[in-house]
């Protein structure tokens, strides 16, 4: 896919970029909020480039989508992609932002990104009963003789993983507390407001509205889903950033 569409700049003058991403599933055209969130940075900066998918993140440089293919190289990881675009556009990307406000920004980031991040993947794969929808979503590419015991070793990971980070120690109802406390943070972050901070959404709102289309438009909902539906001025919010920059999780 090809990006031409001037939002709030001039067309730069950069190298070819192809943004390789895990692509969709359950209902989604785009899955990885990571993915998402580049894919909202590179079109708010008016940067052209390809649209690129590996749905297997183990042949990915780190292990992990997106990953950025530029001057013959690549470069994984959102947020050190993002520091190369801001590099690469001389700024633009924290443009405008006081200190105080990428402050509040990255701490926002690391809630979603490194705290309900992780719920939202656990209610995908490790919720028995959608459990079914991760088998037919991701390793649907996988031959059907070995795909049960390819995804089984992929939840095993994932649920080690999950206890390692810590909230797959506690209950379920513990989890939902911990899932209520962050949603409710990024309502109360975003209420009263267009965007985060003022009124046209930035690296930070791509971040949170990137986690937050994961979460609400999974196909079929997952209780997190169920769950973060009572936060309306967050799925508002949300929406908007989708709109503002045209880029959408959902198919
Ligand atoms: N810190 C990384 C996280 C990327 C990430 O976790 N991507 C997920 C897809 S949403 C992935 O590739 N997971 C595969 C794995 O961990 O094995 C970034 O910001 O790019």
């Amino acid at each position: 896919m090809s990006n031409a569409q001037s939002l709030t700049s001039p067309p730069i003058s950069v190298p070819a970029m192809t943004l390789v991403t895990l692509g969709g599933a359950f209902n989604m055209r785009n899955v990885s909020p990571f993915c998402l969130k580049i894919e909202m940075l590179l079109q708010s900066l008016n940067i052209s480039f390809d649209l690129a998918e590996q749905p297997d993140p183990r042949k990915a440089p780190k292990g992990k989508l997106p990953y950025l293919e530029v001057d013959g190289k690549t470069l994984p990881d959102s947020e050190l992609i993002t520091e190369y675009l801001n590099d690469l556009t001389g700024g633009a990307v924290y443009a405008g932002l006081t200190n105080q406000q990428q402050a509040y920004g990255v701490a926002l980031a690391r809630l979603t990104e490194d705290h309900l991040y992780w719920i939202m993947v656990a209610s995908r794969w490790l919720d028995d009963n959608w459990w079914p929808n991760v088998v037919d979503g991701f390793f649907h590419i996988a031959p059907a003789l070995i795909r049960p015991l390819a995804a089984g070793a992929a939840r095993r990971q994932v649920r080690q993983t999950y206890e390692l980070q810590g909230l797959g120690r506690h209950s379920i109802s513990e989890q939902r507390g911990f899932a209520e406390r962050d949603l409710q943070a990024l309502e109360y972050a975003v209420e009263g407001q267009d965007f985060l901070f003022g009124d046209t959404p930035n690296i930070f709102d791509f971040t949170v509205a990137g986690v937050m289309s994961g979460i609400y438009d999974n196909q079929p909902p997952t209780w997190l889903t169920q769950m973060a539906q009572n936060y309306s001025k967050l799925q508002a919010y949300t929406e908007r950033v989708q709109e503002h920059t045209g880029i959408y999780g959902r198919k």
